[in-house]
């Protein structure tokens, strides 16, 4: 079976990963922030800076903190937190879309210094910052960190409530996939059925086909209706004022949601027991359990819905951040049946990926092999937090 139960040892010389893991947060760090990867993204993204805070907060305190400060540090006038800072030190078209497409500079409320995109991530930096205060090897220096960072927090927060609701649902809406995290799942299919309008999109070169292997990577009809999405968000100048008009893409995305609320501390305890039993009923069916006991978990879309793809980008292959989503989620609910058990086979998982196949952007579910980017900075920091809570959980020294 899937290995280890809920108590048991699941890697045999975890310090040795751990450490392996910091050589990539070490090699990804710029002096200011930590790059999600050198080949393909160059400079920093929103909630990968969150994850890897929480995999640096066990023995980083102060990248940590730099990680998130640097990256609010770039927060717009209306509380929006950019999904990428860009490093004024990479050199033009390192990245597309780089600063001069997303013209963030020519933007009402964008703040001096950095530029940056205008589109948002899901927010999870209140509880990354919460982590970093928790395990803080100084904790007055925490306390005057989350002194510093709180009302920025509270700003983004405010931001989604405020600006991101038109329809008033208390739910906030992503206006394009590229803010979902989750940019290219099939599940946005359907809402990008939108007909591009001809020479809406200049023609643009994309980097990321020259540094993955473009049959991991979205394809060009997704990929140019992202970017006719994003010209169309920045061409009304990032106003968010009209969104239920004017949005060709609008969507009240279940993931960017529960990380909302998650962060903003509304208790995991009050969802329903009966949503959590059905989550856990879904994640051990056919639709994201492979059938054989020796793949791996969870992959990122439905196994038998004809869209799956278990080597492209968001449409199949198993991700270390939404692995561990799931694998906090259900340590949050120890008594829904199953959870800790799925909860021990998805942590199981994750290590074998990575001691197999390195440190990987995602994996395949059926046979491990690493897809994307290697030395992927989230893949290393949650790793980081998975054998050190683990560790702690069972009474050892991290
Ligand atoms: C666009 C950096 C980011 C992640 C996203 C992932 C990917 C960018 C891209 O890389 O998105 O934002 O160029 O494909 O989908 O989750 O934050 O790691």
């Amino acid at each position: 079976m899937l290995a280890v139960r809920p108590g048991e040892k699941i890697v045999s010389d975890r310090q040795a990963l751990i450490q392996d893991a910091q050589g990539v947060l070490d090699r990804n760090w710029t002096g200011a922030s930590t790059i999600p990867s050198r080949s393909l993204y160059p400079h920093q993204w929103s909630w990968d800076a969150a994850f890897i805070a929480i995999g640096r907060s066990w023995q980083e305190q102060r990248r940590a903190e730099q990680d998130l400060e640097t990256l609010l540090a770039a927060q717009w006038a209306s509380g929006m937190v950019p999904h990428i800072v860009f490093n004024p030190a990479v050199p033009a078209g390192a990245y597309f879309p780089g600063p001069e497409f997303w013209d963030s500079a020519g933007a009402a409320g964008h703040p001096n210094g950095p530029a940056t995109s205008g589109l948002t991530q899901p927010p999870l930096h209140a509880l990354a910052a919460l982590e970093v205060h928790r395990r803080a090897q100084d904790p007055g220096r925490a306390r005057a960190f989350l002194e510093r960072v709180y009302p920025r927090l509270a700003a983004q927060h405010d931001y989604l409530a405020r600006r991101r609701d038109p329809a008033g649902h208390g739910l906030a809406v992503i206006v394009h996939p590229w803010e979902s995290g989750m940019d290219n799942a099939p599940v946005w299919d359907e809402d990008l059925e939108l007909a591009v309008p001809p020479g809406a999109v200049p023609p643009y070169r994309r980097h990321d086909l020259v540094n993955a292997d473009p049959g991991d990577r979205p394809t060009q009809a997704a990929y140019d209706r992202f970017v006719y999405l994003a010209i169309t968000y920045r061409d009304k100048g990032y106003d968010d004022s009209r969104l239920l008009a004017g949005s060709p893409f609008l969507v009240e995305d279940p993931l960017f949601n529960s990380i909302w609320c998650a962060s903003a501390h509304a208790p995991a305890e009050i969802v329903p027991a009966g949503y959590v039993d059905a989550i856990i009923a879904d994640l051990r069916s056919e639709h994201f359990r492979p059938a054989d006991p020796g793949a791996f978990l969870v992959p990122s879309s439905d196994l038998v819905s004809p869209e799956f793809d278990r080597r492209r980008y968001w449409r199949g292959p198993v991700w270390i951040n939404t692995d561990w989503l799931v694998w906090r989620g259900l340590m949050q609910h120890p008594a829904a049946t199953g959870g800790a058990e799925l909860a021990a086979e998805i942590a199981a998982s994750m290590v074998r990926l990575v001691s197999r196949s390195g440190w990987r952007e995602y994996f395949d579910p059926f046979t491990g092999a690493g897809y994307g980017s290697a030395d992927f900075s989230w893949s290393a920091a949650l790793v980081i937090d998975l054998l050190r809570t683990l560790a702690a959980d069972q009474g050892d020294k991290p």
